[in-house]
């Protein structure tokens, strides 16, 4: 099956929210080749009007590669037709099988971080049963579905070791730490400019850069209203319905 082919098939599984059988269950695709399908995807999305705004990362700490049963750091594409804003509302009849995360936003700046925000990414795999492999994840824009982000805020003197919760409708559901990705989310924007080079992305000031869930995502259903608080970064929400 051609890149082309296998980017139609994720396409049409997330334009129609049905779940398809993960690619390498019948077909060759390595890592490299999965990005060349991620990046065909958000291609025809590009052509249908949509505008790249930044990158995410994935699986950065161990509750993630824990509860996805996949142990590398990967990365994909934010477009501007995936954010809600901040408290806004998200509808869940366009997904399959939605889960939320708490996540640390970076404003990428000319020279590093411009300013930083409390986020929640909403992740919906394309395969069924939420379950893949390496690089099926990858091909998939690593699950990205929408994401959240609170009020940008300056950069802090230490990112390293402040608290995440995660709330859905006033109760804690998960709790963390920044700690938990990658030691410090800073090294996630290291490990995404070097993974992104890789395949030829430059990460380009104004971007917004997700670093990674700290803790393992709930999974998300109508009517809820979540919120993730980052210590000293303040709160950002969404209500699905
Ligand atoms: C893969 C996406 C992982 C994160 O923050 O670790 C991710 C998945 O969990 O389906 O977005
Ligand atoms: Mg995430």
């Amino acid at each position: 099956m051609s890149i082309e082919t296998m980017a139609a098939l994720l396409d049409d599984a997330a334009t129609g929210a049905k779940a398809i059988p993960q690619l390498t269950l019948g077909h060759e695709l390595d890592v490299d080749g999965a990005y060349a399908v991620q990046e065909a995807l958000i291609a025809r999305r590009l052509d249908r009007g949509q505008r790249l705004v930044g990158i995410k990362m994935g699986l950065t700490s161990r509750a993630k590669m824990a509860q996805v049963g996949v142990h590398e750091v990967i990365w994909g594409r934010l477009t501007d037709a995936m954010r809600v804003p901040d408290g806004g509302r998200l509808a869940l009849d366009g997904f399959i099988h939605p889960r939320i995360e708490p996540e640390v936003a970076f404003l990428l700046g000319e020279g590093g971080i411009a300013a930083v925000a409390p986020a929640l990414e909403i992740i919906d795999s394309r395969y069924a049963d939420f379950q893949f492999t390496h690089p099926d994840v990858v091909a998939d824009n690593t699950s990205g579905a929408a994401f959240v982000i609170g009020a940008w805020q300056p950069v802090p003197a230490g990112l390293d070791n402040l608290g995440v919760l995660l709330e859905v409708d006033g109760k804690v559901v998960q709790a963390g730490s920044t700690a938990a990705i990658l030691g410090d989310p800073r090294r996630a924007l290291d490990e995404g400019r070097a993974l992104t080079a890789r395949y030829g992305v430059a990460l380009e000031p104004g971007w917004i850069f997700l670093a990674g869930a700290a803790t393992a995502a709930v999974p998300l259903t109508p009517g809820a209203h979540v919120r993730a608080t980052v210590e000293g970064l303040g709160t950002t929400s969404v209500v699905a319905s």
